[in-house]
């Protein structure tokens, strides 16, 4: 499978696919005999097997939780630099073998090459991040009201966590949890994605491997190749006190009341329906590059991707207009030839998502400005490249309240700013948004209190493409949960308020007296 093929209508076969896949994983290293097995591995970019992979039952999953607590005993007595060690190690393995994941990344779920090899680099950023995390698990000490007392945090891990990761960042999602866990002190399972899984095998034999390389103890990462039954034992178990899950707002509506049930925690990282707001102020070239990444990049399928697009009155049509003539100029085709830009849906259902929403649409008086239709079907009857779409819409009570993940941009005016931000707000997720301004003022009401409500606001950048600096994630349905950096990692830990009395005398507090 070539990577340099300029034109994005020339297609590798599937034969050449599974190849450069093989390749890679031999590359990585990862265990033959787990690339054996019931569960077929389709390319996006065909549509044909490239690949088979054991699968995993509820018992496989059982056991994995229960070796994940063993290991947890031992894990949490090293010292956190010293777990920082084995995230630094896995680190340096991602950088070895940056090309590699990233291949499989391209050939499992369609990924450009750029955007494939992004993602890799977004695991090794938050690699070097929770490394030196690892030396600033910080607890706080506050001003006991007693004299000869010592009030202070303490930081601990919490046990096993369940990470359960979906398609679209088959690398980076998990890295973003396992990273921050194991530095913490937690030990994992991890259920990827049916359509994650080879990129699973490579990124869990890197960290198998650093774990060896730096003597880390037996189990403290295992994968679980896994359906939905089986991640429905991670959900379930109360040796699990933390599952951190991305994927669909359903998917949160199915295993948060479960996990509440048990009292154990949710991390979620949910739908975005993501908007944003040009102003007349804007910078309409700059604004136009950054709102077609944010659409079209990754075929719409970002959590992160822009779907709703606010434009003021004065502008509608130049930015209509530019962004039409953008979306009508990208390559759509092969990921792997060098030219393309947009890459295949991830499947038929993607595909019927996609169909799906557009007629909804229809049905609700908006106009199709251009795009939407499939491409390359003839040559490719398995696979699912579409145009993106951008599609005019009177109001947004219908179809814009839900989140498709494809790419279909839908536009809606606004004459205030009030308005613009109402509307904004006015859908059941709260991810990520921008506005394009320059105008200070106005930027600074988009991200003030009564500006976005969403976990990520941003000024003249698009909705998607956020650092892993920064806490990740989302308000209302997008499910409240914060990954990555920041202080994310404090959603891996415990913490004990702790006391000591050091005064040789018992005091109690609020001054009240017994005995
Ligand atoms: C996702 O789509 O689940 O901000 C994650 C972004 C990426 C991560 C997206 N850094 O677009």
């Amino acid at each position: 499978m070539s990577t340099d093929i300029g034109d994005p209508g020339t297609f590798p076969s599937t034969a050449a696919i599974a190849d450069e896949a093989r390749r890679a994983l031999d590359a990585i290293g990862v265990d033959p005999a787990a690339l054996q097995g019931p569960h077929a591995v389709r390319t996006p970019i065909t549509g044909g097997v490239i690949a088979h992979t054991r699968d995993d039952g509820p018992e496989q999953v059982d056991a994995a939780i229960g070796a994940a607590a063993d290991a947890f005993l031992a894990w949490r007595e090293v010292p956190a630099p010293v777990r920082g060690a084995l995230v630094k190690r896995w680190g340096e393995l991602l950088t070895l073998h940056k090309a590699d994941l990233a291949a499989i990344v391209t050939a499992e779920v369609g990924k450009i090459r750029s955007e494939a090899l992004g993602e890799v680099q977004e695991a090794i950023d938050i690699a070097d991040l929770a490394v030196g995390q690892s030396r600033q698990l910080f607890g706080r000490t506050f001003p006991s009201e007693r004299p000869g007392h010592r009030l202070a945090e303490m930081w601990h891990p919490l046990g096993v966590v369940g990470i359960i990761t979906a398609f679209n960042f088959p690398v980076a999602v998990h890295a973003w949890n396992t990273t921050l866990a194991l530095v913490v002190g937690d030990t994992v399972v991890w259920k990827p994605a049916g359509a994650g899984r080879l990129s699973a095998l490579g990124a869990s034999t890197l960290l198998e491997r650093a774990a060896r390389d730096v003597g880390a103890p037996e189990g403290i990462h295992q994968l679980v190749l896994a359906d939905r039954v089986g991640g429905q034992r991670l959900v379930e178990d109360p040796r699990v006190p933390l599952v951190s899950a991305t994927g669909s707002v359903t998917l949160g509506r199915r295993i948060a009341p479960v996990i509440a049930g048990r009292f154990g925690r949710a991390l979620l990282e949910l739908g975005g329906n993501n908007g944003a707001i040009v102003a007349p102020s804007a910078d309409l070239d700059l604004a136009v590059r950054s709102i077609v990444f944010a659409a079209a990049g990754t075929a719409g399928q970002r959590c992160t991707t822009l779907r709703r697009l606010i434009v003021h009155r004065s502008v509608l049509d130049a930015v209509v207009a530019r962004v039409a003539d953008a979306f009508e100029r990208l390559p759509i085709g092969s990921p792997t030839a060098a030219g393309t830009l947009v890459g295949p849906l991830i499947d038929g259902d993607a595909f019927a998502a996609q169909q799906a929403a557009l007629d909804r649409a229809a049905a609700e008086g908006g106009t199709v400005i251009i795009g939407g239709r499939r491409v390359h079907a003839d040559a490719l009857p398995d696979a699912y490249y579409v145009e993106p779409a951008l599609v005019r819409m009177p109001d947004q009570d219908g179809v814009m309240q839900d989140e498709t993940f494809a790419p279909i941009l839908y536009v809606l005016p606004y004459d205030t700013l009030e308005e613009a931000v109402s509307l904004h707000n006015g859908v059941p997720q709260g991810l990520s948004s921008a506005i394009f301004t320059q105008d200070q003022a106005e930027a600074e009401r988009f991200l003030s209190v009564s500006g976005s409500d969403c976990g990520i606001a941003n000024v003249n950048i698009g909705t998607s493409g956020a650092e892993i600096g920064g806490a990740f994630g989302g308000e209302k349905e997008t499910g409240g949960g914060r990954e990555s950096g920041s202080d994310a990692w404090k959603a891996y830990a415990r913490r004990a308020t702790t006391t000591v009395n050091y005064s040789g005398e018992t005091r109690l507090a609020q001054g009240v007296e017994f005995l």
